[in-house]
């Protein structure tokens, strides 16, 4: 039936299933309570119509019988609250082992960039049975990020990042849509996620001549100069950045943040805004000298700094030292 009448799209994520079950418990529940009132009012009407002869008697309250059609609503209704908190915790919390994708939207188009350096606009290809990960910001306006076969939606909001995930379950492709009102060609926005077969998915991944995105963040951290007080040797002018990824930071004014995604970018493009404590307000700021592009290959970079060495980079030996490239002998 639901090919000729589609009442709901797609059910092509883990969260798909759950958010419609809630949806349809609430119509269920709304359908009832609503039949209920309307009943009451209905036979109550024609019980105590107006009839020849009747005096009508003042009647009073019970207590009893008002806490009660109070009580029982109350706890049935809260169920709505449980469960769809219980749901929204779950799409708030991405996995630890989700891949990460950087999203950057603009007016009026999205713009993907995967850690292994692979760019599409308007089109984000996925494996079934992943968890994904986006890591989305805004070059101007406020977008959201929408897939209705997914069930998720977030807003997209520049100068900082908002996150989102999701576990695609079925090959497909799936529309994309910007829900946030966003200019004249908003209705443009939009896009396809394109969910493949785990080997279909390797396929197309290999087919891209890309360099992975800490490594152009690597080569950023160079080229700007970073390298000279972040270093990884000797304690510089600026911290230490290795292994401090989703760690307490100590700040000078004795609070304690946690170095995420968002803290990295904001140290990036507004410096003095978090001082670590022991250290000086001295980085000049990067806002308007790099793009939000290259302030995700940064903090894709930043991010690699605190994760267990993989391949020839070893924890003494942290990729800017063991690259063999000289900035960190320059300055001594
Ligand atoms: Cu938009």
């Amino acid at each position: 039936m639901s090919k000729f009448l589609p009442l709901w799209p797609d059910q092509a994520s883990t969260m798909a299933h759950q958010v419609d079950a809630l949806y349809i418990y609430l119509l269920l529940v709304s359908g009832v309570m609503t039949a209920l009132i309307f009943l009451a009012v209905m036979l109550l009407a024609i019980k105590y119509r107006r009839s020849k002869g009747c005096v009508a008697e003042p009647i009073e309250g019970s207590t009893l019988l008002e806490i009660t059609w109070s009580i029982i609503p109350l706890f049935v209704m809260m169920t709505f609250f449980v469960w769809g908190a219980v749901i929204y915790f779950q799409e708030r919390t991405p996995p630890a082992d989700a891949t990460e994708v950087y999203v950057v939207a603009k007016q009026w188009m999205w713009k993907i960039e995967h850690m292994e350096g692979q760019r599409e606009i308007n089109e984000l290809h996925v494996p079934t049975g992943q968890n994904i990960k986006l890591i989305m910001t805004s070059q101007d306006v406020i977008h959201s990020f929408y897939v209705p076969a997914f069930r998720i939606k977030q807003d997209v909001l520049p100068g900082r990042y908002t996150t989102l995930w999701f576990k695609a379950t079925k090959p497909g492709r799936y529309h994309l849509f910007c829900a946030e009102y966003c200019g004249t060609q908003h209705s443009g926005m939009g896009g396809d996620i394109v969910v493949m077969e785990p080997q279909d998915y390797a396929q197309w991944m290999a087919g891209g001549p890309s360099a992975p995105l800490q490594d152009t963040g690597k080569q950023l951290f160079s080229s700007l100069g970073c390298s000279t007080c972040h270093r990884f040797d000797v304690q510089g002018r600026g911290p230490n950045l290795q292994g401090i990824y989703n760690k307490p930071v100590l700040l000078e004014d004795g609070r304690t943040v946690t170095a995420d995604e968002n803290y990295v970018r904001e140290s990036i493009l507004n410096p003095t805004a978090k001082i670590v404590n022991g250290f000086k307000p001295v980085m000049p700021t990067f806002q308007g000298i790099v793009s939000d592009e290259q302030l995700n290959a940064l903090v894709a970079y930043v991010k690699s700094l605190s994760r267990p060495a993989t391949g020839t980079a070893g924890l003494q030996n942290p990729p800017a030292a063991s690259s063999g490239q000289p900035q960190n002998m320059q300055v001594q």
